[in-house]
């Protein structure tokens, strides 16, 4: 029995049909989406299941059976031999189970062989090769017409012109995915960013950009590439008889194909494929949005067919949305350890990325100014793998009357202090250093952590409420604690008073590159730090070096040796150093090398597997210190490939570039 439409079903499949409809342009037409795919996807399977439920309400124009959108102005329209078919989806383990089973009950089968692959989030794309010549090219449009791109896919030099090897039929339908790799994207975005272009949103809209331009001049300077992932129609020719095969005999002609295509029975076996590529995703140097499952053989997929815009035989089964829509409720400035203010939205809590958010950093004010976030505003949360969750554009249709500009604040909104902003500079500061306790207890967490003076379990809520009690103003203080006061404070036992009274005891013996990093020195890090320990030998030669003397050493450029001799001129950082040494917090100084030595000048070095005595960091300050240069890959320049345990390729590469090989007793012979 059908049922009838209610009124408010009519009006909000038609609400549902118009937003999709102008959605699509947006991202079909314009490549510029304004929404993120997920929030598309549950406005879609909306209107699938209304249609669903009231089949009247299934319009034969409706977004549901359609795929893509209309072909853009400017472009030839090309029909497709066979059509470019869309994948339905599957968003749980659930829903790929129950496509597996959907396809064994159909064929009458116990168990499906399925091809695995990844699915590139790019632009689908058919080509037409004729005796071997690649002679068209045509986004998918919507599914039966496309776009003639093929000025533009021509300059992608993965796709090929021409193909080689046998059996190659008549006339063939190549159908794959346009992409631009991440590292490509983020270069077209830097360029953009100088000139003052326009920013892509992400690299798969920068490829669909890249593709609809109408100067192949302009395409041939994007860095596109292409991978293959099936045919159209094909003529004259035989294709094998499954997919996978028919991958392999692509590959074979000459077209680039994924190489980690998996062959699989059963859905157990693709739920594996899914989360191993899951957990590898951001590795890749591309952006994948989920695994394609297709029935591996071409007599099932056959009998399988396909139903409006889908083909009944594959699936793509998504990865969570590292995208989500939600509500900007308040724009804080948070106050780091050198005093800048970092804008954070707080959210209305969303489910993206794989987990719950309800902050996002907006970096710094030029990126909150350029997006022009404002309280109140829709926004697209972004958290992609282990990235600090970020907002990555304002949904401007959905912006409330009424709203403002957030304005830089003129005194910090923690100690009040005056704010500032060097001339040309994006960094707004807090001007208060020491007085401002969000600083102050910045630099704490910092002198705590791990690679610094490592005193465990004395985390962030401990120092917010070591410092707030006015039990700890500066590091040195912390090594006057005793167990009685600490275990005064709220949610401080006795035991655990002791341990931490035990730990920072223990902090005391440390190393001369701990401490330096320990000390939170402005643009110093712990390779830095372990440089200048190496380097100097004692800290007394380092607080007394010249910006000058600073600048001489290899990877210490103007900024940072600048940044070092400020730090020690000023009084109160070396009061604070001279309490901690008071306090007992000692190391071994280091001999100290001799810097008039520059025996190693204009010898290059390259360093592989492990060394037994030293690290590779101190090799490399070592050799650097007496006028050597180590780089990363051997050369026909290389002087010496030194060489450790458990070498790696490089071995390999300087025999047969015939580098010399040192052991490391032959490195300490030269270093001595
Ligand atoms: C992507 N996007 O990587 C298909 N796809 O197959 C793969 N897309 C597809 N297959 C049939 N690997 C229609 C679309």
């Amino acid at each position: 029995m059908t049922t009838k439409a209610t009124p408010e079903q009519v009006k909000r499949a038609s609400e549902l049909r118009q937003l999709l409809a102008a959605h699509n342009r947006q991202y079909y037409e314009l490549d510029e989406p304004v929404i993120p795919d997920t929030e598309y996807d549950r406005l879609f399977q909306e209107l699938v299941a209304l249609e669903r439920d009231v089949p009247e309400l299934a319009v034969t124009d409706s977004p549901t059976r359609r795929v893509g959108g209309a072909v853009g102005s400017g472009f030839a329209e090309i029909v497709h031999g066979a059509p470019m078919l869309s994948l339905d989806n599957a968003f749980s383990d659930q829903d790929v189970i129950e496509f597996d089973r959907r396809v064994r009950e159909r064929l009458g089968r116990e168990a499906v062989v399925y091809s695995a692959e990844p699915k590139l989030d790019g632009v689908a794309i058919s080509l037409s090769y004729e005796h071997g010549l690649l002679v068209r090219a045509a986004t998918r449009g919507d599914g039966a017409v496309g776009e003639d791109v093929t000025h533009n896919v021509r300059t992608i030099n993965s796709v090929p012109l021409k193909l080689r090897g046998r059996r190659i039929p008549e006339r063939m339908e190549v159908r794959g995915e346009v992409y631009m790799p991440r590292e490509g994207f983020l270069a077209l975005n830097r360029r953009a960013e100088q000139s003052g272009d326009k920013l892509f949103a992400n690299p798969r809209n920068a490829a669909a950009g890249s593709l609809r331009q109408l100067d192949p001049l302009v395409a041939a300077r994007r860095p596109l590439e292409m991978f293959a992932y099936g045919t159209g129609l094909v003529t004259g020719g035989e294709l094998p008889e499954r997919h996978s095969e028919t991958l392999r005999r692509l590959a074979e002609w000459g077209l680039p194909i994924y190489s980690g295509v998996a062959v699989l029975s059963g859905a157990d076996a693709c739920l594996q494929y899914y989360h191993e590529l899951s957990a590898r995703r951001h590795a890749l140097p591309f952006d994948i949005d989920g695994v394609v499952y297709k029935v591996d053989d071409y007599s099932g997929q056959q009998v399988l067919g396909f139903v409006a815009r889908a083909p009944r035989w594959a699936i793509a089964h998504k990865f969570p949305a590292e995208e989500r829509l939600s509500r900007v409720e308040a724009i804080d400035f948070q106050v780091g350890r050198t005093g800048a203010l970092t804008p954070v939205a707080r959210l209305s809590p969303v489910f993206v990325g794989g987990a719950t958010v309800s902050n996002a950093t907006l970096h710094n004010f030029s990126d909150l100014h350029r997006k022009d976030v404002r309280v109140g505003d829709t926004v697209v949360v972004r958290r992609a793998g282990d990235v600090i969750p970020e907002i990555a554009s304002v949904v401007l249709e959905r912006r409330p009357a009424g709203t403002s500009e957030v304005a830089v604040p003129v005194t910090c909104p923690v100690c009040g202090s005056e704010v500032v902003q060097a001339d040309g500079q994006v960094i707004v500061r807090c001007s208060g250093g020491l007085v401002c306790p969000a600083q102050r207890k910045q630099a704490l967490c910092h002198f705590a952590s791990r690679r610094a003076m490592d005193i465990s379990g004395l985390g962030d809520q401990l120092i917010e409420q070591l410092v707030d009690s006015g039990l700890v103003r500066t590091a040195d203080d912390l090594y006057g604690l005793d167990s009685a006061r600490l275990s005064a404070l709220e949610r401080m036992g006795q035991r655990s008073a002791e341990k931490l009274i035990a730990a920072i005891a223990r902090s005391r013996k440390t190393t001369l590159a701990r401490f330096l990093y320990a000390l939170g020195i402005p643009e110093v890090g712990d390779a830095t730090s372990r440089l200048l320990a190496s380097y100097f030998g004692t800290l007394e030669k380092l607080a007394a070096a010249s910006e000058d003397q600073l600048q001489a050493i290899p990877d210490i450029g103007p900024v940072m040796s600048a940044g070092i001799a400020a730090f020690f001129r000023q009084r109160d950082n070396r009061t604070i150093i001279g309490k901690l040494r008071e306090a007992g917090v000692s190391w071994d100084d280091l001999p100290v090398p001799d810097h008039s030595n520059q025996s190693l000048h204009g010898q290059s070095f390259v360093l592989t597997g492990t060394l037994a005595g030293m690290s590779r960091d101190e090799a490399k300050a070592k050799i650097e210190s007496l006028g050597g240069k180590v780089s990363s890959s051997v050369s026909s320049r290389t002087t010496y490939l030194v060489c450790g345990e458990d070498p790696g390729s490089k071995l390999a590469r300087a025999v047969s570039l015939g580098v010399q090989v040192l052991d490391e007793q032959a490195l300490l012979a030269l270093l001595r």
